[in-house]
């Protein structure tokens, strides 16, 4: 993504609500991240951002941040927000209603809101309430920051990152038979640490069963930023092993996706509480289809080569994150082909 500095007042705003809405980062799923700014006379009256769903929208915070003995100047300040406000009662009021009501001078947006339920509806109000509103500042900025959101909107499909880390030689791995043997670790503690936070970034983590066998992972986001995913383990043959940590550690939800006939043969009780399982398909398609449906917005591939190959086969992802290690192993297993 191109980035410049913004330099107009209006993008030195709207800058400020994309740093507002990203405060929230990995914890507003499934609903965007959203900041707002209220400007009186080249000042900051008030400002604020949508923390969770659930939580009040970005506008309403902005509003209520404003002092007491400022509001009066709303009629001549200018109102910045990332995202149209929104112009349908679901768990808050439409915020283009509370904004027709104050009625700002000018309401600046970043971009429109493909949500079905706003989808252009909430600059309409506002038009409607005879408020200028400047559409488009910063927009690409906007759509980056909300790319799993938007992903989800208009494609009806999970955002989906594929993460590897390859040697110079391109493998992912030594060859290894068994868990006893240890897998190759490219990363540095650093890597590792973002790679955590790139799991906080996501709804969902999935591996393959072979990868969850071999490796045992956790799965966790132990980043300290962002929210928990829920662990997908992928399956097509066998049933995993209950030992597996990702089964045993309740610290996040782990749902083991099957093929139909596998799905009938899970003994009652054979996984704890936080675990579940759901039928599917070896399809990526169908896999992505049924992840939507269970309201998962962003998906992280972490392995093994098979699933990675699986995603870059389908041509259904919108981002690699490789880590390119400089360190060549001679053999492995190969890295997946782009
Ligand atoms: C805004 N400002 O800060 C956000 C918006 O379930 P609700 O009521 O929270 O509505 C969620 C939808 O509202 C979400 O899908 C998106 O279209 C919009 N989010 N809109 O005006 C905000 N977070
Ligand atoms: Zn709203």
């Amino acid at each position: 993504m191109k980035r410049t500095a913004p330099t107009t007042p209006d993008e030195i705003y709207m800058q400020r609500c994309l740093q507002l809405a990203a405060l929230a980062q990995g914890r507003t799923s499934p609903n965007p991240m959203v900041g707002s700014v209220i400007v009186y006379k080249d000042k900051i009256i008030g400002e604020g951002y949508h923390h969770y769903a659930g939580a009040p929208h970005a506008e309403v915070m902005a509003w209520r941040s404003v002092p007491e003995e400022l509001r009066g100047l709303v009629g001549e300040a200018t109102w910045y927000v990332s995202l149209e406000p929104c112009a349908h009662y679901g768990k808050t009021p439409p915020c283009a209603e509370l904004i027709a009501g104050l009625r700002p001078a000018r309401v600046v947006v970043a971009m429109l809101d493909p949500f079905a339920k706003v989808d252009g509806r909430g600059v309409a109000r506002l038009r409607e309430a005879g408020i200028e509103v400047s559409i488009g500042c910063l927009e690409q900025a906007a759509i980056a920051l909300n790319r799993h959101f938007l992903v989800a909107q208009t494609l009806g499909r999970p955002y989906v990152t594929l993460k590897w880390a390859e040697s110079a030689d391109h493998y992912i791995d030594r060859l290894r038979h068994d868990a006893s043997e240890a897998p190759y670790i490219f990363s540095s503690p650093l890597r590792q640490r973002s790679v955590h936070r790139l799991r906080g970034l996501h709804d969902a983590i999935l591996v393959g069963h072979h990868t969850a066998e071999l490796d045992d992972p956790l799965l966790t986001n132990r980043s300290g930023c962002g929210g928990q995913p829920i662990r997908l383990l992928w399956c097509h043959s066998r049933l995993p092993r209950p030992e597996l940590r990702m089964l045993q550690d309740a610290t996040a939800r782990t749902i083991i996706l099957l093929p139909p006939t596998l799905m009938a043969q899970v003994p009652d009780g054979q996984y704890p509480p936080h675990v579940s399982c759901l039928a599917t398909t070896g399809e990526v398609r169908d896999l992505l289809t049924l992840l939507r449906s269970q309201g998962i917005e962003s998906l992280l591939v972490e392995g093994g080569a098979q699933v990675l190959q699986r995603f870059l086969d389908s041509g259904l992802y919108d981002e690699l994150n490789v880590e390119h290690a400089p360190v060549e192993l001679h053999d492995g297993v190969p890295a997946p082909n782009v």
